[in-house]
């Protein structure tokens, strides 16, 4: 009966983490892609897109910017960004789904800044393309090795690569880079490698690497990573490989005998 709550108890945790509150999935990577909506930023950082470059990202990519329906249709199923973007029709504004006081006024829905007379403000963009064919990858396995693109051959120029990993609730994710080389420059500015301690690229910011030296591991607060790769229009380079696996956390030692765990909720993962 015990061994039977716990893994009730277990099971809670686990729909938990996968962020299921109030019939909502929060968060989803994997909704938020079936929603063909998505969030980029200038290369050089956030808030640097005008209105005619931010079009021109989504453009590139093959999609569009978004609609204000398309983004809320996104909302509606979990898509939360703190980050003002440019939507079409020279609309700004971002997804808030679960109220927070540093995010959204503590209100949820679409902040909208409302059609911009300015269309050279500055903000990110809000992307919509349902067939997106992106590199990267969702990962959910508790290890596997991931490559750039086309890996062992160079990568190819103009690459924007995503690699979500989510693992089970109260796990950590430690990333071990095996094999390391990106175009080097002083700022990492032409091509780079990005690590987000976080399920988007907007928070949690770890690291941005490029050249041909080993990154040190990388252990996540949580369980879930962000790495996200670019690479410009010119000069490209080996590339790498990197192999991530899962730590458990002080109060779950085995993961391979679910009932006798003890998760510890609320203070690891995402909810
Ligand atoms: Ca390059």
């Amino acid at each position: 009966m015990i061994a039977l709550l716990l893994f009730s108890a277990l099971l809670w945790d686990q729909a938990a983490a996968w962020g299921f509150k109030d019939g909502v999935l929060h968060n989803s990577i994997w909704l938020e892609r079936a929603a063909g909506v998505y969030h980029r930023e200038s290369r050089s950082g956030k808030y640097r897109l005008t209105y005619a470059e931010a079009k021109a990202v989504c453009e590139y990519e093959g999609g569009h910017l978004a609609t204000y329906q398309q983004l809320e249709a996104a909302r509606k199923i979990g898509f939360h960004v703190c980050a003002a973007g440019w939507m079409a029709k020279g609309r700004v504004g971002y997804p808030i789904v679960k109220a927070g006081a540093n995010c959204g006024f503590g209100k949820t829905g679409i902040v909208d800044y409302g059609i911009r007379l300015n269309r050279s403000e500055r903000w990110d963009a809000y992307c919509y393309n349902p067939n997106g064919k992106e590199c990267g990858g969702v990962f959910t396995d508790s290890k596997h090795v991931f490559k750039s693109p086309g890996y062992p051959n160079e990568y190819e120029n103009e690459q924007i690569c995503y690699w979500h990993i989510r693992v089970r609730y109260g796990q950590r994710i430690q990333l071990q880079f095996l094999e390391f080389d990106v175009e080097e420059d002083t700022a990492c500015l032409a091509d780079f490698l990005e690590v987000y301690d976080s399920y988007d690229d907007i928070n949690g910011f770890v690291g941005r690497f490029c050249g041909d030296e080993l990154p040190d591991d990388i252990i996540s607060t949580g369980n879930v990573m962000t790495l996200k790769f670019l690479s410009d229009a010119s000069v490209t380079a080996g590339g790498f490989q990197i192999r991530y696996s899962t730590l458990d956390t002080a109060s779950s030692r085995n993961s391979s005998a679910p009932g006798k765990n003890n998760f510890l909720s609320g203070k690891f993962g995402i909810m």
